[in-house]
């Protein structure tokens, strides 16, 4: 048998009548096409509708892993916060370099490489304006940076050659948060492209200073994190990622959060009465775009994060590039309660993980 048949060609022949081959690439059939009965009911009992045929059968195993995708879609890391002399508030983080396994998929184990032991890295969370300080320590075999998207000098640009932090060494990066949004770091050291899909990303939001926008107030209001706007809002961090597991430069697994099918299996909660804030990052590798639709109904969407005005008004795909970053808006609050899916509306995705679903409560 060819094993050196390409992935999309086994997608192409479809994986249940591939079935046999497709076991020596992955261990124990990963996908199945009807989950059973436990994989499809929520927390409250509903069942969730399948969309598309198969699924990753089985449970990864969170706790091996050190970290776990629900918890990822809210734990948002605001530093150690202090105020310096000038009256700025300086907000310091560490972040530590683990060259560690992490099962991606159940029974897929995955040789990655991540900041503070997860994938994605910790979600800093900053406002703008704020002095960030990050010791970043390599107890790797490998050089690493953190390359942050923002505004800030080329000393602190996280490339070779600045700032890098080779094996056993530290480096400090330290710049003013700037412009408020959506955005992300990653690690810059060569070759990118293995650096990148090893899993060392993660999300860095700069949440506006009200005082600077008192045109709009109250939208800056809304996101700045801590603030009683803010806490009417259910907000969630989704991050779309997806791996290569046999090396051919073409993933078999896609993700937001890492764990395939993990939402479509324990689908979000949201309470119907409150309205929804997704931070949504792509660093998908290997493929140019990745994408995003919202079942049954439609939302706002702010480019980068980075205005406090919609640039799409009234949309339920976008469509982001690797790196491309932005904020979606939207409410249920005149739906019916039920399970709302959402997915990357290129099929081999959502077959291949990434899909995902929102369970609307009262
Ligand atoms: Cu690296």
């Amino acid at each position: 048998m060819d094993l050196s048949l390409k992935r999309r060609s086994l997608i192409g022949g479809g994986i249940l009548g591939f079935g046999t081959l497709l076991s020596k690439l992955l261990p124990s059939s990963a996908f199945a096409q009807t989950p059973t009965s436990a994989d499809t009911s929520t927390p409250s009992g509903h069942s969730v509708p399948v969309h598309g045929g198969s699924m990753t059968m089985g449970d990864v195993d969170n706790s091996r892993n050190g970290f776990d995708p629900q918890n990822i879609l809210t734990d948002w890391e605001v530093g150690k916060v202090s105020q310096l002399p000038n009256g700025k508030t300086l907000r310091e983080f560490e972040i530590s370099i683990a060259e560690q396994e992490v099962e991606i998929a159940p029974g897929v184990v995955y040789p990655a490489w991540t900041y503070n032991g997860r994938v994605p890295g910790p979600t800093l969370r900053v406002t703008e304006g704020d002095r960030v300080r990050i010791r970043f320590k390599n107890p790797g075999v490998h050089p690493h940076t953190l390359h942050f998207h923002g505004i800030h000098s080329a000393r602190q640009d996280g490339v070779p050659g600045t700032l890098e932090a080779f094996p056993e060494q530290e480096v400090v990066y330290e710049f003013d948060a700037k412009p408020f949004g959506c955005h992300l770091y990653h690690c810059h050291s060569a070759p990118f492209k293995r650096h990148l899909h090893k899993g060392l990303y993660g999300a860095f939001i700069i949440d506006p200073d009200p005082k600077q926008h008192p045109d709009q107030q109250e939208k800056a209001q809304s996101r700045l994190l801590g603030s009683p706007q803010n806490a009417k809002w259910q907000e969630f961090l989704m991050v779309m990622n997806a791996f290569d597991t046999n090396f051919d430069e073409e993933n078999e697994f896609y993700a937001v959060n890492t764990i395939p099918h993990e939402f479509m299996k324990r689908p979000i909660q949201i309470e119907r009465d409150r309205p929804v804030r997704v931070y949504l990052i792509n660093v998908t590798e290997f493929d140019p775009i990745n994408s995003f639709h919202l079942h049954g109904n439609f939302f706002d969407y702010y480019d980068h994060g980075t205005t406090l005005i919609p640039t799409l008004r009234t949309v339920d795909t976008i469509m982001q590039c690797q790196a491309q970053r932005g904020i979606l808006e939207f409410t249920f609050q005149k739906h019916e309660l039920g399970i709302y899916m959402f997915h990357a509306h290129q099929s081999e995705f959502l077959e291949l993980g990434w899909m995902s679903a929102f369970e609307v409560v009262a």
